[in-house]
């Protein structure tokens, strides 16, 4: 297969079938989830009913069962990623706890007063809000890689920001309001320059471009198991083993330790001292399934699709008149996440009147109000596409947006 065969693939996912007010369903949440393929589905259906049982606890069959496929698919997100060694996986409920783990275990270790964070203006609450209150606590200076007027980051920037105070850099793989792919290597350059350590968060990434933790020479990468069509509730932290073995845990309990007694503990060896309690297993068996499906695809096909309808969608988007986008007008380096707003409608009138059409976009500030404050908004309408949408899908889009601004005119 040389070009992607998107009819094969929207069978692939059942939800597409769907109505919505009456309407073809055209799903252009991507950002926010992606739906699941019958291989995913299938794959946890099948879990429960023939493998269901705790994982690392009982010896009995199923409960070996249930463990070989939890840690078969801990070795298959070591290969999706690259990553040099199994025991640098730890799985979590999602991208958000993954990145609380580093600030609240990494961070809370070895950032002190007066040392630097630097993170970017581009970022989710997620890769934010743990910086700032780590930053809080310890007295520390939280700063800014800031944009520029095209809605990249400035690595003018990034170089005068970077200093030998930085002991952190973290930012956003993709951004999930711009689109944008950062250029995280060089990020990584730059803080390993300095002996500061690189975190990315990967929520966007994953699912549409390959991962190479190695390559990147990322220290930490998270992501989201929703985000690249495995169910909610499963997420991954990546960690250089030198790194999280120095790392104590923040979540204490079972299958975390070595012993315990009365008044003291020791812990287990990585990544299972970062895993205490029930994991979702079910989730990480669909999370196995998922890459499974992404590798049959190839990320050469969904990368070269994406592209395709980031051409696609960039020039319709740009002829509707009174339509602001922000990020990027070019597709280079660029995902096929578009927000914008229409004249002086407000981003959830918008949303409403396109999902009453069956086009489901998220309006909102898409957890990034610092960055929805530097464009002047308080919020944007979001389309984020994925491969088994169409070009056909964008022009429903587009014509569901040019009926929404007849209706605001007259209305007026
Ligand atoms: N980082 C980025 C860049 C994200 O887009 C998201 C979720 C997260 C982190 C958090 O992921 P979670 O799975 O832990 O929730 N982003 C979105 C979004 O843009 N719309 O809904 C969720």
């Amino acid at each position: 297969m040389d070009k992607i065969d998107i009819e094969k693939i929207r069978n692939d996912f059942p939800i597409l079938k769907n109505k919505i007010n009456d309407e073809t369903l055209i799903y252009l949440d991507n950002a926010a989830t992606l739906q699941m393929p019958k291989d995913v589905l299938t794959a946890c259906d099948n879990f429960y009913h023939d493998a269901y049982s705790n994982v690392h606890r009982s010896s009995h069959t199923l409960a070996i069962k249930a463990t070989q496929i939890y840690e078969t698919v801990r070795k298959k997100v070591q290969k999706f990623i690259n990553a040099a060694d199994t025991s640098e996986i730890i799985f979590t409920s999602g991208c958000t706890a993954s990145l609380n783990l580093v600030a609240l275990s990494w961070g809370e270790s070895f950032i002190s007063a007066g040392d630097e964070i630097v993170i970017t203006a581009m970022e989710h609450h997620s890769n934010l809000i743990p910086w700032q209150q780590l930053a809080l606590r310890k007295k520390a200076k939280l700063k800014f890689i800031e944009l520029t007027p095209d809605g990249r980051l400035d690595m003018n920037d990034a170089v005068q920001k970077i200093t030998s105070k930085t002991k952190l850099v973290a930012a956003v793989h993709v951004s999930n309001v711009l689109g944008v792919i950062n250029p995280i290597k060089k990020l990584a350059s730059l803080a390993h320059k300095v002996g500061a350590i690189m975190v990315v968060d990967g929520a966007q990434a994953a699912g549409h471009i390959p991962i190479d933790v190695q390559q990147l020479e990322a220290d930490f990468y998270a992501f989201s198991g929703h985000k690249m069509l495995a169910p909610t509730g499963v997420g991954v932290l990546y960690g250089r083993k030198y790194l999280l073995e120095k790392m104590t845990p923040v979540m204490y309990g079972g299958e975390m330790i070595e012993h315990v007694s009365r008044f003291t503990s020791s812990w287990a060896e990585i990544p299972f001292k970062f895993e205490a309690g029930t994991p979702n297993i079910a989730g990480v068996r669909g999370l196995g399934a998922a890459i499974d499906y992404l590798n049959k695809i190839s990320f050469k096909m969904i990368t070269e699709y994406e592209q395709e309808l980031t051409d696609y969608a960039l020039n319709a988007l740009k002829k509707i008149t009174a339509l602001t986008i922000y990020g990027p007008l070019t597709s280079k380096e660029r995902l096929p996440i578009f927000s914008f707003n229409l004249d002086k409608i407000h981003a959830h009138d918008l949303a409403t009147i396109l999902d009453a059409e069956g086009v489901e976009v998220r309006a909102g500030h898409h957890c990034a109000e610092p960055l929805m404050t530097d464009l002047g908004v308080i919020a944007t309408v979001r389309a984020s596409l994925y491969i088994y949408n169409t070009e056909k899908d964008i022009d429903i889009l587009v014509e569901a947006i040019e009926k929404a601004r007849n209706f605001f005119n007259h209305g007026n």
